[in-house]
């Protein structure tokens, strides 16, 4: 290979690392603990969130973007989620039952 080549190579490989990374990041996976609707607070448990600079699995309360996430849900659901990091707090952004 040439050395032009070798680059576009090395190049590709890592941008579809990258997007796979991202697409990995973007959804975590819990367990519904706790719901608290009067605060628009819901406690879960979940597995390691990269994204959000967790690397250990951990119980812990996040805000929610939309209270109506909270009326699709019930303690003991296992859920697939997105959160991000906001200035008031974690806040869940998605969330659906798992499958
Ligand atoms: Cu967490």
């Amino acid at each position: 290979m040439t050395l032009i080549v070798r680059i576009a190579a090395a190049l590709a490989l890592a941008l579809s690392l990258t997007v796979s990374a991202a697409a990995q990041a973007a959804s975590i996976s819990g367990e519904v603990r706790k719901i608290d609707e009067s605060a628009g607070k819901i406690t879960l448990k979940h597995g390691p969130a990269k994204s959000l600079g967790m690397d250990e699995p951990m119980t812990m309360v996040y805000r929610v973007k939309d209270p109506a996430i909270l009326k699709q849900v019930k303690v003991g659901d296992k859920v697939s989620f997105e959160a991000e990091e906001a200035a008031s707090g974690y806040t869940v952004t998605k969330m659906q039952k798992a499958k």
